[in-house]
């Protein structure tokens, strides 16, 4: 029997709008753009994955145009042909032929593991060893960039049994403004919600370490990302109780092993766009759960794709201590799926379908595509 062949792959970008402002320390976002891939295989099975990044370039080295211009001009010319189901070989072969580029491979490896479950009629989960949980808890970030509105939001989420953990975004005002802030919010919501801040790396580890300590002291039991070196955050970690958590500098196995190596942070936002895939954040779980670093499911405020392919592997984590934050779908105005998602009960419930287990609502993204399609074929 012939193995089944990677024949054509197609990139698009998708801008979507977003419910409201989304305000980190490095930018605001006011929209969401998915690079959603398509990759056609000579059996007719079809998989799809996405890369996001947040605000552009604004968190970091690349972005939804880069991503496409890599897909469409190196890695999938050199992919056309190969077979489809040798996947950890394919990413291994990618990883030399191009550097770098983690969230372009991670939306390409995505689509490899789609069209395999769909082939052999089991989940993405299945074959990352399957699941050990069913849904996931799921965190919502306060990042209206106004005190009183996030106050509302919280409530609103509570009320309706969404959300009852709440990440805040700080770092783009004063550290007195923002301890007040994080004290404000936390004292509204009392017992009934979890407040944790994300930084994303707006302090130096003199700011980091004023801050820390108030920040536990208004009720916050989790600083991500304070400061952007990896070893400050290891001095800021052994010197604080309050757990710390290392988010921006987790780039994949070999950062994940340097931090662990230095006891740099008390827990891992992982990240398959920041590993470079499914597979690479498989491996970072593995060094952090060796280290007795705990572990936390992050987004890339991605759209359906990316985060239904992060919950299958984050549902097969032996530890998950600090829940998820897959609320991507969630910020964004439009409905991309056939059938939506199901978030409920403050969870995510991880699809059961072969592949990712979702189907793309084509109709309802063409409004959105930017420029058409772009495809790369065997004579292209
Ligand atoms: C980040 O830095 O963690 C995740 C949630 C959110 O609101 O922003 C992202 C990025
Ligand atoms: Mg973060």
């Amino acid at each position: 029997m012939s193995v089944p062949t990677i024949q054509r792959i197609e990139t698009r970008l998708v801008d979507l709008p977003t419910i409201r402002p989304h305000k980190l320390s490095v930018a605001t976002m006011y929209g969401q753009t998915l690079m959603l891939v398509k990759l056609y295989c000579s059996d007719d099975v079809v998989g799809i994955g996405e890369g996001t990044t947040i605000a552009g370039m604004a968190y970091g080295p690349e972005s939804p145009e880069s991503m496409k211009l890599a897909i469409d001009a190196y890695l999938a010319p050199a992919m056309i042909g190969k077979d489809a189901t040798r996947i950890e070989a394919l990413m291994a072969y990618l990883g030399k032929l191009v550097k770098g580029n983690h969230f372009a491979k991670s939306a390409l490896e995505t689509a490899l593991l789609d069209a395999h479950g769909k082939r052999l009629g089991v989940s993405v989960g299945d074959l990352l060893g399957g699941r050990r949980r069913e849904r996931l808890p799921i965190a919502w970030t306060l990042a209206s960039g106004d005190t009183a509105r996030d106050i509302d939001e919280a409530h609103k989420m509570l009320d309706m049994r969404r959300h009852r953990v709440f990440k805040l975004k700080i770092g783009a005002q004063t550290i007195d403004a923002d301890i007040e802030h994080v004290a404000e919010i936390k004292r509204a919501l009392g017992e009934r919600a979890a407040v944790r801040v994300d930084v994303n790396m707006a302090w130096s580890e003199t700011q980091a370490a004023r801050a820390i300590p108030a920040l536990a002291d208004a009720g916050c039991e989790l600083v991500e990302q304070p400061v952007s070196s990896a070893a400050a955050l290891a001095r800021l970690t052994r010197r604080f109780p309050v757990a710390l958590m290392a988010d921006e500098i987790v780039q994949g196995p070999k950062s994940a092993f340097d931090i662990a190596k230095h006891d740099g942070a008390d827990v891992f936002a992982i990240k398959i766009e920041q590993c470079g895939g499914l597979f690479a954040a498989q491996r970072v779980a593995a060094i952090a759960d060796a280290a007795g670093i705990e572990l936390y499911g992050g987004t890339m405020l991605e759209g359906a794709f990316s985060t239904i392919a992060s919950a299958h592997l984050f549902a097969s984590f032996d530890n998950l201590q600090w829940g998820t934050e897959l609320f991507g779908p969630l910020l964004l105005t439009e409905e991309i799926l056939r059938q939506p998602l199901d978030y409920s009960d403050y969870e995510l419930t991880v699809p059961t379908g072969p592949g990712l287990g979702i189907e793309l609502d084509e109709a309802a993204i063409q409004r959105f595509t930017r420029d058409g399609l772009m495809k790369v074929t065997k004579s292209s």
